[in-house]
């Protein structure tokens, strides 16, 4: 087994380092590409040195079985016939086909089989918002259909890449020097701020990141549910959260919904405010699961259910989702 990771040197490229290390990946060989930039650069994986290689278009990738991809939409689409023409499986973190029709979006913990068709020999990993609030309704779909869900996140920083949590500690440093802060990653200083800003907006006054979440949980789900988000910074380093509202098609108790969250798959209930036990990202970060909380009635619909989930956004938001549809091809033997 020979396994790539494309845009090592990224913040997503450096947990997948982590993570194969951490679940002790079953790999006899793994390569490093990244840009010009990184190339040259040395990780350490399983106590080895790995040199970055310079990704180029040519035979670099024959005998690769399985390449994960986190450079940007820009490079899976200029890289991916290069990655995947000797017959390596192209693990997406990027935008870039996530809606193709011929292109599997995949959350292992609702839509694994999905991954099993897949004439490009791309998967799309989806979106990191998507990923988590996915595999908390899922649970909830289990009971009864949804068939609406409003939802607004609070966004880290590690969403925008590595530079962006260094920038968002530097801000930090120099406010409290009483300096001006340093802004090149977001649009406008984001330590001591809130930013409803994420992706770029589209002509429907909504953001794409916003859009994604309407589209890509769709897809994922196999479901006409409508998803109406506003997707926003926070000054948090690295785990996302959500407050999702959703409405389904039978009134459910909260007994049963608490129940489903309980035992949900790749779901961690944390939900007892007696005790203020409720998921937070200060304390999440580096997790593996979807931490779901503050579950209530919604007050102005019988049929809604409002909750607050968490989850590390670099980790089931991009590196351990890609991983887990790996080992998922692995066990059905469908590499
Ligand atoms: O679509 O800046 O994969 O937090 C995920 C992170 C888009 C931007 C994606 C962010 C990106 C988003």
């Amino acid at each position: 087994m020979k396994v790539a990771i494309v845009g090592a040197s990224g913040a997503v490229g450096q947990e997948f380092l982590k993570v194969l290390e951490e679940r002790n990946f079953p790999l006899d060989e793994l390569v490093l590409f990244g840009s010009s930039r990184s190339a040259g650069k040395k990780y350490t994986f399983k106590g080895k040195e790995i040199e970055v290689k310079e990704l180029q278009k040519n035979d670099d990738f024959k005998g690769v079985d399985i390449a994960f991809t986190s450079a940007g939409a820009g490079i899976s689409k200029e890289f991916a016939e290069t990655i995947t023409k000797y017959g390596a499986v192209m693990i997406d973190n990027s935008s870039a086909f996530r809606m193709d029709e011929d292109i599997p979006l995949v959350v292992p913990e609702v839509n694994a089989a999905d991954a099993k068709v897949r004439p490009r020999g791309i998967i799309a990993n989806p979106n990191c918002t998507t990923i988590q609030m996915v595999v908390a309704l899922k649970a909830i779909e289990n009971l009864s259909h949804i068939t609406r869900v409003h939802v607004a996140t609070y966004q880290a920083a590690s969403g925008a890449g590595a530079a962006a949590m260094a920038e968002l500690e530097q801000q930090y440093r120099e406010v409290l020097d009483g300096k001006p802060a340093t802004v090149n990653k977001f649009a406008y200083q984001l330590a001591f701020n809130v930013i409803p800003h994420i992706d770029v907006f589209t002509d429907n006054g909504y953001t794409k990141e916003e859009m994604k979440m309407y589209n890509e949980t769709r897809k994922i789900m196999h479901s006409d549910v409508m998803v109406s988000a506003t997707c926003v910074r926070v000054p948090s380093l690295r785990a996302h959260s959500e407050a999702v509202w959703c409405e389904t098609e039978r009134e459910l108790s909260l007994d049963e919904v608490r129940q489903a969250f309980a035992n949900g798959v790749g779901v961690v209930l944390q939900d007892n405010p007696a005790e203020k036990v409720y998921p937070m990202p200060l304390f999440l970060s580096g997790k593996d699961p979807v931490f779901v909380g503050r579950i209530r009635k919604d007050l102005t619909n019988p049929k809604g259910i409002s909750f607050w989930c968490v989850s590390d956004q670099i980790k089931k938001g991009a590196a351990l989702n890609a991983v887990q549809i790996a080992e998922y091809l692995i066990s059905e033997n469908t590499l």
